[in-house]
């Protein structure tokens, strides 16, 4: 996987000043002073719709008890604080927003006898608490009228291993003690053409004397685990890695741990693999420098991972989310 988190997801240049947005993210504990502080999330209160399938020859009968609402997801506030960034800027009334979010309950049992794919959907509303005055959530800095773009992430790998019953998850990304992260580099994308590369490679792995690798070491914290670079290996057992259409992100404690969806973790010797050092990032970060066209701007991180003995190395290119320059102001 490779984690990618631009410094803002938004800046305005005015004249020799940039104004660089404070929205918050959605992995943030504390919001204080970000745009997505300035919402309620929550579900609506209202009943759930309910709606059923299944049930087998006679259909579907009696619905089992209504679950409870799910969490509201920051995803949604995120998103709504973004694309109000520019009420933000200008002050005024903030948008609101609604989502949905489905539990599905199957059933098969009971007296009387309960049967069916019994789904409830509930609502949930953003709403504002406030207007806002003009300037919220930015926060200025005079840099003679230009944006420097800062990123910072982490490249890591999960490895699957299955012998007969035992099923082992591995975040160790080294060959023979030497980082796997191989050629890493970063690219600045706006509207979608390439302007500018960044080399990420911190260490020579090969003796001559270049820079062609990200150094690894042991992740200092539990983070969240989904493969968004890729998948590769042994396609029989794909379904059991943590990546988009396969299983769900989860954390790198709870995969070792085996708290997870099947086939979980069940070596025991790999539990305290975070404590002991044997999950593995590599970090880095970088800084496109003197932007001053308003524009979309991404940014990629590429490399490629080295395999094994039995595999083939892998490429990946991850693309962050996007960076508005401009488009809040009359220019
Ligand atoms: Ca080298
Ligand atoms: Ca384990």
């Amino acid at each position: 996987m490779v984690a990618l988190t631009p410094d803002s997801s938004a800046y305005e240049i005015v004249g020799t000043t940039t104004w660089t947005f404070n929205r918050g993210h959605q992995n943030d504990v504390d919001l204080t002073g970000t745009a997505m502080s300035y919402y309620t999330n929550a579900w609506d209160g209202a009943t759930p719709t309910v709606t059923c399938t299944g049930g087998g020859q006679n259909g579907c009968d009696t619905p089992p008890a209504t679950p409870a609402a799910p969490a509201p997801l920051p995803t949604e506030l995120q998103q709504q604080a973004q694309s109000d960034r520019c009420t933000f800027f200008n002050g005024g009334m903030l948008g609101t927003g609604t989502y949905t979010q489905a539990v599905t309950v199957n059933v098969n049992s009971g007296t009387p006898a309960q049967k069916g794919s019994w789904k409830f959907t509930y609502t949930y509303a953003i709403s504002p608490m406030q207007a806002v005055a003009p300037e919220t959530a930015w926060t200025s800095e005079v840099t003679g009228g230009s944006v420097n773009l800062g990123f910072t992430g982490f490249v890591a790998a999960e490895s699957y291993q299955k012998q007969s019953n035992r099923h082992k998850y591995s975040f160790t990304m080294v060959d023979s003690g030497t980082t796997r992260a191989r050629n890493v580099s970063a690219s600045l994308t706006k509207d979608s053409a390439t302007l500018a590369s960044l080399e990420l490679n911190n260490i020579d792995t090969d003796g001559d004397m270049v820079n062609d690798g990200l150094a690894v070491g042991a992740a200092a914290g539990n983070f969240s685990y989904v493969a968004n670079g890729g998948i590769f290996g042994n396609s029989a057992v794909f379904g059991a890695l943590h990546a988009p259409a396969r299983k769900s992100a989860n954390s790198v404690v709870n995969i070792l741990a085996g708290d997870d969806a099947a086939p979980a973790d069940n070596f025991a010797g790999n539990n305290n693999d975070l404590a002991s050092g044997n999950v593995h990032i590599g970090p880095y970060s970088g800084l496109f420098n003197g932007l001053t066209e308003p524009g979309t701007y991404t940014v990629v991180v590429a490399g490629t991972l080295k395999g094994n003995s039995s595999t083939a190395d892998f490429g990946f290119s991850v693309t962050s989310n996007l960076v508005q320059i401009g488009g809040c102001t009359v220019q």
